[in-house]
């Protein structure tokens, strides 16, 4: 199976890495595998754009050289210093110990939009080392530096101190000596390692995107951490204090496992940029494959970048939301749609006239007009993941399960359900959200096949759910509510593949749904050189 939209075949690739907005393109980097379909021997590939969505392969701009970085180049971030250009850091490892530096990498020819080139200078290289206290092996990923009025740059290192999860602060006047804060910008205990720290600012009015160094009342700041222990992006809202060097999470973002994620599925090591010719910050996450290794072999590649995605804060201010690019619409083609169509309980309705159901983009608007039917919510349902295990697609409800059926064999042997299902709980309704892979293949060699789930902090006062699903042979990518809870999924089905895949809405509650209108596009392919 191959992912069409955005994908870079052959070999294995991992971390989105530096994304960045030079002289008019757009610069991917990622971790990269040029020697196997698995993690190992890792460089920095690095792909090119005009629209996020067509790209153009470069040679590897970064790779072990230098006795600092000879055992592998990890992730890191770029930041385009005014009047001198883009600067990557990075982390080298430096031994068989997995001693982690960080290192920095600049380009050959500044007037070259692609910046084929990079070079390693010799001075300030490593420009940091784990210094006492710090767990050498566990010292990675710098992020892009913001710029304080106190005339220094400022990075963050991600770290773990024992179970501790870090993110170091360090500051620098001139890009090369950098000094650690006395503290950290933040840490929280039994987290474990924090890779991939993404530190930014959001505001509080609207969805355009901020440059890294706003700060001040009209923002809130995220930071994002990948946690190795879950494998899951998490990250918290709250106020960064410049003067002290710290950040403090709201009340009402949790600081841990149980906190907000970007995605609730197959989505790690995301990485953020502020992209300023569209003044959006736009995230990058790596979907991995559910597969087999020995499947990843045969087939000669593993991973994807998910396609990317705009970030904002919510209009609440309690969460973030996420959207595909608009570039991505572009890719549309052929369109189909359904109006005012009622589900009744047990209603499965084929969605006919896409031409390629197993590459298409599907946009759907959900009402009913009661909520009296939603089953009682038990607290101890915490985990929305297991939850969803519990009261799959198939398992009859009150208010839902209703939603799609992607990648639906003809006699749905085969499907991936994305749906809702309402609870009531004291105060509130709780609505589940759903991108349920148990039944998404027939092939029952080494497949993980989760029941990806998220909870969606959504008013229904107007009675009405929304779902955006992108669906791309391997992947469903799905957007609930506008985009509060967003569920990537990996999938391998056998028998619903390219014009043998089928599309359903569905309704296996007590209480009738109306699909208000679904329109749904079958999908080019993008341009991948
Ligand atoms: N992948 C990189 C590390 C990072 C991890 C190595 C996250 O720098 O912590 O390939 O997937």
């Amino acid at each position: 199976m191959v992912s069409k939209l955005v994908y870079w075949t052959n070999e294995s690739h991992a971390d989105p890495n530096a994304p960045m907005f030079y002289m008019g393109i757009y610069h991917l980097f990622y971790q990269y595998n040029p020697k196997g379909a698995v993690w190992g021997n890792i460089v920095w590939a690095h792909s090119v754009s005009t629209d996020l969505i067509n790209w153009k392969h470069l040679e590897p701009a970064i790779s072990p050289s230098k006795p600092f970085d000879k055992y592998g180049c990890w992730s890191g971030s770029a930041t385009v210093l005014p009047g001198k250009g883009p600067v990557i850091l990075y982390t080298g490892v430096a031994d068989e110990n997995s001693t982690q530096v960080q290192c920095h990498a600049e380009p050959k020819n500044l007037s070259d939009p692609y910046l084929r080139k990079w070079v390693k200078p010799n001075s300030f290289n490593p420009f940091l080392v784990a210094q006492q206290g710090v767990n050498g092996s566990a010292f990675r990923d710098p992020t892009t530096a913001w710029w304080s009025k106190d005339g220094h740059w400022r990075i963050l290192v991600g770290s773990r101190r024992k179970d501790r999860g870090v993110a170091y602060l360090y500051r620098s006047r001139d890009f090369l000596h950098w000094v650690k804060s006395k503290h950290p910008i933040h840490s929280s205990s039994r987290t474990g390692m924090w890779e991939c720290p993404d530190f930014y600012p959001v505001s509080l009015n609207g969805k355009e995107g901020l440059d890294i160094s706003e700060t001040g009342n009209r923002v809130k700041h995220v930071l994002k951490n990948s946690l190795d222990r879950t494998r899951f992006d998490y990250y918290t809202l709250g106020k960064y204090i410049p003067d002290k060097d710290r950040y403090v999470p709201d009340n009402s973002s949790e600081d841990g496992w149980g906190g907000l994620r970007y995605d609730y599925g197959n989505f790690y090591a995301s990485k953020s940029f502020f992209d300023p010719k569209k003044n959006r910050r736009i995230i990058w996450g790596w979907a991995n494959e559910s597969d087999s290794k020995e499947d990843d072999n045969t087939k000669g590649w593993a991973g994807i970048q998910a396609i990317p995605r705009s970030v904002w804060l919510d209009s609440r201010g309690k969460q973030l939301a996420q959207w595909p690019v608009e570039e991505l619409n572009t890719l549309r083609g052929k369109q189909v749609k359904m109006t005012n169509q009622k589900l009744q309980k047990g209603d499965y309705i084929e969605v006919k006239g896409i031409i390629s159901v197993a590459q298409a983009d599907v946009e759907v608007s959900f009402s009913f007009s009661s909520l009296a039917k939603a089953e009682p919510f038990d607290p101890r349902w915490v985990n929305a993941q297991d939850l969803c295990a519990q009261k799959g697609s198939k398992h009859q409800g009150g208010l839902g399960p209703f939603g799609i059926l992607t990648l639906a064999s003809k006699k749905l042997e085969e499907f991936t359900p994305v749906f809702f299902r309402i609870f009531k709980a004291p105060n509130k309704h709780v609505v589940l959200m759903c991108s349920d892979a148990s039944s998404s293949s027939l092939n029952v060699d080494g497949l993980y096949k989760p029941s990806f789930a998220g909870f969606v902090d959504v008013d229904l006062a107007d009675k009405k759910l929304s779902l955006r699903s992108l669906i791309d042979h391997s992947v469903v990518e799905s957007f609930g509510a506008g985009g509060r809870t967003c569920i990537l999924s990996r999938v391998y089905p056998t028998l619903a593949v390219q014009n043998q895949a089928h599309l359903f809405v569905f309704n296996n509650g007590t209480e009738p749904i109306t699909v208000e209108n679904l329109n749904a596009w079958s999908m080019k392919s993008a341009k991948i050189k």
